[in-house]
């Protein structure tokens, strides 16, 4: 009996996936049957075949097929032969299950185009002054946490994961000290505080402030983290978010966004609870109205009568905007007057400018150092993170 052809109908995306890659889009291929993960061997695997593959994963498209190390257990597939068409790798022709002549040294893997995203389960309303997140709602929303002197860590900022190793967050969070061994990463969290089941933590190894970034004024207010060890992508409580495209139209007033953190509340200083907010953009010649310094690179958004906004705690944290079907991180929460204040809307730093520089920086380019030098001034503005002095 052809168990091939009845599984080939059923067979969903969660029974595809990529693994051994230096980043989400790519890696060995590897294929779930009868609930055992194998590979699938290179011979006559094209470039038609990584197509099929990276669609099925969500992807645009593949850009080119590469070996990603030798797996090990099950191979299960060999001499798979797509037009380019199929929908599913299983549609392809090949051996049946387990039938090949490969050894693992011949395991394929593929190099996908753009981002893939889970669906995420978001609840979306138009609550004013937010409201608690379905938890495992906002997969890639990272908590970067402080240590005090008595050695507890506390949530400083949010944080967005958008590679496995690699997340983004506010240059500010890092004002009081540069020491990567001061912060640790949280991903996988909704009570911020608490210890729970699906949160992983990790250390930093490198942190890289915007050149640019200038401590007393606030633009380029954007940072890169290197984490030490590669977040494991649950596909469920922990996942990446997709980064603008480049030749994506720049976000304005038209764009459908939300913040989430857990930053102060109307009633409490922090959330333990992950908070999420629908916020309205505004077009910057309207916003600089009510703030001479912004800059191209900045957004605001909130209501003009303010009860809606992020605030202290939240800074670092991404502002995440739905186009194409996917979650993009539009912009990081940066900097406001107060919180939710009537014509004093929030300020974030827009991704899209510094496409370049991160993907300079996450394509392993020597260490760029910040011109500036740990300072410890006395802030005048109302950065949006929670400020801490080191003992
Ligand atoms: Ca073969």
């Amino acid at each position: 009996m052809d168990l091939l052809g009845f599984h080939a109908s059923k067979a969903s995306d969660q029974n595809l996936r990529l693994v051994g890659g230096n980043s989400t889009n790519e890696g060995r291929l590897e294929i779930k049957y009868v609930n055992i993960w194998g590979t699938i061997c290179s011979d006559r695997f094209n470039i038609s075949a990584a197509n099929v593959a990276c669609k099925q994963l969500g992807f645009a498209g593949a850009k080119s097929v590469k070996h990603f190390g030798a797996g090990s257990g099950q191979i299960w597939l060999d001499e798979v032969r797509c037009n380019g068409s199929e929908k599913n790798i299983l549609d392809c022709k090949k051996n049946s299950f387990a039938a090949h002549d490969c050894t693992h040294n011949q395991d394929v893997g593929v190099v996908c185009k753009g981002c893939s995203q889970q669906e995420v389960k978001v609840k979306e309303t138009r609550v004013i002054g937010g409201h608690e997140a379905v938890p495992g709602s906002w997969p890639w929303v990272a908590s970067v946490q402080v240590k005090f002197p008595d050695d507890q860590w506390f949530h400083l900022c949010g944080a967005t994961l958008i590679d496995t190793q690699w997340i983004i967050t506010a240059a500010h969070c890092f004002d009081s000290s540069k020491k990567p061994s001061q912060y640790r990463i949280a991903l996988g969290k909704h009570y911020v505080s608490a210890v729970e089941d699906k949160e992983q933590i990790v250390n930093i190894s490198k942190i890289y402030i915007h050149p640019d970034y200038d401590i007393e004024q606030h633009p380029n207010d954007i940072a890169l983290v290197k984490l030490k060890t590669p977040i494991r992508i649950d596909n469920a409580n922990v996942n990446t978010i997709c980064m603008p495209d480049s030749a994506e139209r720049s976000l304005s007033n038209r764009d459908y966004c939300y913040v989430a953190g857990w930053g102060k509340t109307k009633d409490k200083d922090a959330s333990e609870v992950l908070i999420q907010t629908r916020i309205p953009l505004m077009d910057n010649f309207r916003c600089r109205f009510m703030y001479k310094g912004l800059t191209n690179k900045m957004i605001c958004g909130g209501y003009l009568f303010g009860g809606t906004d992020s605030c202290k705690g939240d800074s670092g944290g991404p502002l995440m905007c739905r186009r194409q079907g996917k979650w993009e991180l539009g912009g990081v929460i940066s900097w406001g007057e107060g919180c939710a204040q009537p014509m004093k809307p929030g300020v974030y730093t827009r991704t899209k400018p510094y496409l370049s520089w991160i993907n300079s920086i996450m394509g392993k380019s020597p260490s760029i150092s910040s011109k500036h030098h740990q300072t410890t001034t006395v802030r005048t503005t109302t950065r949006r993170s929670i400020f801490f002095a080191f003992g």
